[in-house]
């Protein structure tokens, strides 16, 4: 056997192919503007007027809404940009995030 036919063996994958997912979930709190966590999920989350309103809306109605599925990192940087948004207003506006089974 040539040696070729040995280095063209396709390699083992030992690595998941998928990284890890994880959903930025938004909370639903007493003091924070309605009309100022629809500026948020525009800004940070690039929705639309209507879908920003139907997700500050859930969260106000069920306490709680998942917003969208990212990687950790840019979950992670999603969640500092919406929460300093709030926190600079006064606001307790609050965005978590909780990895995917
Ligand atoms: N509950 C807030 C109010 O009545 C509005 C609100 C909605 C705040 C959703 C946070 O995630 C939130 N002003």
């Amino acid at each position: 056997m040539p040696d070729l036919v040995t280095k063209l063996r396709p390699k083992e994958r030992t690595r998941t192919a998928r990284p890890p997912m994880y959903k930025v979930i938004l909370l639903n709190d007493d003091f924070t503007p309605r009309f100022f966590v629809v500026r948020v999920l525009k800004a940070v989350f690039r929705m639309s007027e209507g879908e920003a309103l139907g997700v500050m809306l859930t969260a106000h109605q069920r306490g709680a809404c998942v917003v969208a599925v990212f990687t950790r990192e840019v979950a992670e940087e999603k969640c500092r940009r919406a929460n300093d948004m709030g926190a600079a207003e006064g606001f307790p506006l609050t965005f978590t995030m909780e990895k995917e089974d």
